[in-house]
């Protein structure tokens, strides 16, 4: 199967060289980086990596247009050159490269659509974090377990893979959030569209180089979509019927 594994990348020149290095050793894995003109010289890093391996494409873009339009860029691009499984993963190695093939066990072994890199099921974890950034993932996750299902127990985790029959169907929905609530949403309309989910455990682990560029108004936005998404959306017991974790 082909896979294509996107990088977003906003100023990782000190993981990208490394990063891209680890997730070709995935075999036959295309790695995608999108990048938006990070001010730390990523991308001309990425560029160089791109000339020495067939293996790597970039997309580079005018400014710093958020986490979800990357994202968006990045699935036209493994749809138009026909992949057939997508990775969504940071690259800040808070996602272990090395997990990506259980990742892909689990999509072959249970015929999943997605399979989610968890770090809420039994055995994932999240290390390095300080007390307020635990609360704060908690009661977000929480939130959306309350508010859209429960069947989901991950629903902010940016460690994702995708059948491309998914982002066909999904794609389109005109109108995701800018930044990371937009995990929250492809989830829910992944959920919502009747496609086979499964969740395994990963450790998350905080980067140990780089900034992060989570902001307040990434926090808020989330709030606020997750309200959007629930009425707008199906019923629970829809999604009851969809879901197949244990
Ligand atoms: N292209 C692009 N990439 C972005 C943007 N914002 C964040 N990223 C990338 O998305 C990934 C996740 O961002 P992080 O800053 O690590 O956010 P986070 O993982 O929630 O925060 P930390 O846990 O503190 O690292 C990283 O690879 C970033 O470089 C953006 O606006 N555009
Ligand atoms: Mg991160």
């Amino acid at each position: 199967m082909k896979l294509l594994i996107i990088l977003p990348t906003y100023n990782e020149a000190g993981n990208i060289e490394r990063m891209i290095g680890e997730v070709l050793k995935v075999r036959d894995a295309h790695v995608l980086v999108v990048d938006d003109n990070s001010t730390d010289g990523t991308g001309r890093i990425a560029d160089k990596l791109a000339r020495a391996t067939k293996r790597v494409s970039v997309l580079h873009r005018s400014g710093k247009l958020g986490l979800a339009s990357a994202y968006i860029e990045g699935f036209h691009f493994g749809l138009a050159n026909g992949f057939e499984l997508i990775q969504q993963m940071d690259c800040d190695f808070s996602h272990d490269p090395g997990d990506i093939t259980r990742l892909l066990e689990e999509m072959n072994t249970h015929g999943a659509d997605l399979v989610i890199g968890s770090r809420y099921v039994r055995g994932g974890a999240i290390e390095g974090w300080p007390i307020a950034r635990h609360v704060l993932s908690k009661a977000g996750n929480l939130y959306a377990r309350l508010v859209l299902s429960g069947y989901i127990k991950d629903w902010t985790g940016g460690f994702n893979l995708f059948r491309a029959e998914v982002l066909k169907e999904i794609i389109n929905e005109k109108d995701f959030a800018r930044g990371y609530a937009f995990l929250v949403e492809m989830k829910y309309h992944t959920l919502k569209s009747g496609f086979k989910i499964r969740e395994i455990p990963i450790i998350f682990r905080e980067r140990t180089e780089g900034e992060s560029k989570m902001g307040k108004s990434i926090v808020t936005e989330a709030a606020c979509r997750v309200w959007k998404l629930r009425k707008e959306g199906s019923s629970t017991e829809e999604m009851k019927k969809a879901h197949n974790n244990p």
